[in-house]
């Protein structure tokens, strides 16, 4: 480990308008604090910052939806938010919010910094501007289709679709998010940050300074450089928000996108009068963890700002992260196509590590990964329960047994002893370069392989056959296992915070500090280790389909809302309609056509005749459901042939939005032949 002062690690803030779930877990807040928990271990000074962002359109879009004021919807959420990080062994040092005095002091004078020393570029320009609403449309107040990739939703700041940061004129079509209308054009002033004049800096610092960042980061960076960086709006005519601290600009605040990175800088303040040590001093390490989305403003606007700023420092790395979908689909709060942390805390009671383990072993570090209910069952049954929980809860049942729970000593080294202790060492040392180098996943992979180890180990020994014929080496063996059990105790403690504390709690010692760690006698011949219990159980079936059909009803529930009603057709005459001749009929056999998905053959009583119709209803009707019952026929329509069958008619039947038939029937048996009117 580099001989570093100190760490500032940063996570993204998640704005306050709705409910964590396992993608910001995913993608940003379980790597970030894998990351600090393990500096913390290793006795580094590493502090964790983050809290709510509680400005910004969406949140003053659902106070208005609910009809309540954007701090209600801020003050909801923030709660809510705050539980569910820490009920998940999320450790930020702080947990702040934007909507603080104490946060608009320091945005307003960070704003007022870079605006005396002429950091900005003043325009007035034409703006969206939705007359009705009284309100200029910027950001999320409008969306239109994107110039880029022709997706009908992208917003005014960005399209969701292919990523690209968009400005609300760009948008072709667009429409207000607030009342649906086509907007006009207005002039209004702004303040631009000149990101073009800071580029040749930002391609420097980036593309040759910081080689080691993620090509996916430095990849986006890039292709923003291709195109050329613009001056950027930091300001906006609306009354939610941080306002701007200089004559002649009332109603407007900060832009978010400027105020929520400064969060950070509040957020320590508020930890600790000493701050600037951690911000103004090239002895810090500092390190913003956020998802792919986010990249262009931690890599771009916010050095930039930081920067014409003069003296702080920037980051030194930005680990982002892919995009995690569940079940093979894009995570959506509007669409409730999530998994919401709170809802698994009820679900899972106490299981808060193996959601952990999950998403970090689907993390998506390189590319978008998949969160699947198997999977996560799987992993659990399979890894936790099979590899880690088992290793470590025989270790601990055999020394209760065989010692009364008391470390027993080495007596003699073989070499197959000495392979494993190297190995554990080994491992050790491939965690810590996995974690240095953001490889979170990977790290985790070496600490069950820890266990795996161990129960290799177990297999090839078999202390308990060979506590019969020689006791003395069983003892050995069983030191040994104990030494690797006491190492999950630290090592597992940046993943599986929960499990780990337990397991010290089994093995009755306090936390040993990672770089106390070894291989020999860190849990000392003599100590006296407590009675197990399980770390893990296993999944069923059962529990893994209540969920899938959770998402599924989800599903279901959004098709309903969003199910488009055809429209009316056109008016007919009372003359047209009576030229169909409507009867009931009853079917008197059904069988299918073969070879089609979809067809049945009829033969139907229509009280003229039994006459032959070929119906597309095999896949909402077997033969056997429709023989016997009275339909609507039309029995006046020309005759068709349908797989070289001659149809005579047609039966009437209601189709759902699924595509679901449903066949008619008369309130009471009528005779067949009766007309429809
Ligand atoms: N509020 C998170 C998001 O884009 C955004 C992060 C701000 S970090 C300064 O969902
Ligand atoms: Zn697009």
């Amino acid at each position: 480990m580099k001989n570093q002062k100190r760490y500032l690690i940063t996570s993204a803030l998640p704005y306050s308008n709705g409910p964590i779930h396992i993608g910001h877990l995913a993608g940003v807040y379980v790597p970030a604090d894998i990351y600090t928990r393990y500096l913390r271990l290793r006795k580094q000074d590493a502090i964790h910052i983050c809290g709510s962002d509680e400005h910004g359109v969406p949140i003053t879009l659902k106070a208005k939806k609910e009809g309540i004021t954007p701090q209600q919807v801020v003050d909801r959420y923030h709660k809510i938010n705050k539980k569910a990080f820490s009920d998940f062994g999320i450790s930020f040092d702080i947990y702040s919010r934007t909507s603080s005095e104490a946060h608009h002091k320091t945005a307003s004078e960070f704003f007022k910094n870079l605006y005396d020393k002429g950091e900005f570029i003043e325009k007035t320009s034409k703006q969206l501007y939705d007359k009705q609403a009284d309100q200029y449309l910027a950001d999320r107040y409008v969306t239109g289709t994107c110039p880029h990739c022709g997706s009908d939703s992208a917003y005014g700041d960005q399209c969701e679709k292919c990523g690209t940061s968009l400005s609300a004129l760009d948008l072709i079509n667009p429409i207000s998010a607030i009342t649906g209308n086509v907007p006009v054009t207005k002039a209004t002033k702004h303040w631009y940050l000149p990101l073009d004049k800071h580029q040749p800096f930002l391609e420097e610092w980036i593309l040759e300074q910081h080689k080691e960042w993620r090509e996916g980061v430095k990849g986006q960076c890039r292709s923003w450089f291709k195109a050329g960086l613009q001056p950027r709006a930091v300001s906006r005519d609306l009354n939610w928000g941080v306002p701007l601290p200089i004559k002649d600009a009332e109603g407007k605040v900060l832009y978010v996108w400027f105020d929520a990175p400064i969060g950070y800088i509040t957020a320590t303040k508020e930890l600790t009068p000493d701050w600037e040590k951690y911000w103004k001093s090239e002895d810090t390490k500092m390190v913003h963890f956020i998802g792919k989305d986010n990249i262009v403003f931690h890599c771009i606007i916010f050095p930039a700002m930081l920067k014409a700023h003069g003296d702080y420092i920037l980051p030194n790395n930005v680990p982002a992260n892919k995009f995690l979908n569940l079940e093979n689909d894009k995570i959506s709060t509007s669409r409730n196509w999530a998994v919401w942390l709170h809802e698994y805390l009820q679900e899972f009671p106490g299981q808060q590590d193996v959601l952990r383990y999950v998403l970090t072993a689907n993390a998506p570090e390189a590319k978008d990964n998949n969160f699947t209910w198997k999977d996560f069952q799987t992993r659990n049954n399979n890894e936790l329960v099979g590899d880690l929980g088992n290793f470590i809860n025989r270790i601990l049942v055999l020394t209760n047994k065989y010692y009364k729970g008391v470390v027993p000593e080495i007596t003699e080294l073989n070499e197959s002893d000495k392979q494993v202790i190297a190995k554990i060492n080994n491992l050790k040392q491939d965690i810590e370069k996995s974690i240095e180098n953001y490889r979170f996943r990977e790290a985790m992979v070496s600490v069950i392989n820890l266990s795996r180890v161990g129960n290799k180990y177990l297999a090839e020994t078999e202390p308990w056959l060979l506590i019969k014929t020689n006791p003395e080496q069983v003892k050995t063996i069983m030191n040994i296992c104990l030494q690797i059990t006491t190492n999950l105790s630290t090592l597992l403690d940046p993943f599986l915070p929960f499990t780990a504390k337990k397991l010290r709690t089994m093995l009755n010692i306090e936390m040993v500090e990672w770089d106390s760690l070894n291989a020999k006698n860190i849990i000392k011949v003599g100590h006296k280790i407590n009675k197990p219990s399980l770390l893990f159980s296993k999944i069923d079936d059962k529990t893994v389909e209540k969920q899938r059909e959770k998402l599924a009803n989800s599903k279901k529930e959004l098709e309903k809302e969003t199910r488009k009603i055809t429209p009316q057709k056109n008016i007919v005459d009372f003359e047209d309609f009576q030229k169909l001749d409507l009867r009931i009929g009853t079917v008197v056999s059904a069988e299918k056509v073969a070879k089609t998905k979809k067809l049945l053959k009829l033969q139907v009583n229509t009280g003229l005749d039994t006459r032959t119709v070929v119906a597309g209803i095999a896949e909402s009707y077997k033969p056997e459901d429709i023989i016997n019952k009275q339909v609507v026929i039309l029995v006046n329509l020309s005759p068709r042939k349908i797989r070289k069958i001659e149809s005579q008619g047609m039966l009437l039947m209601a189709e759902d939005f699924d595509g679901k038939l449903s066949a008619l029937l008369p309130f009471e048996e009528v005779a067949d032949g009766s007309s429809i009117k």
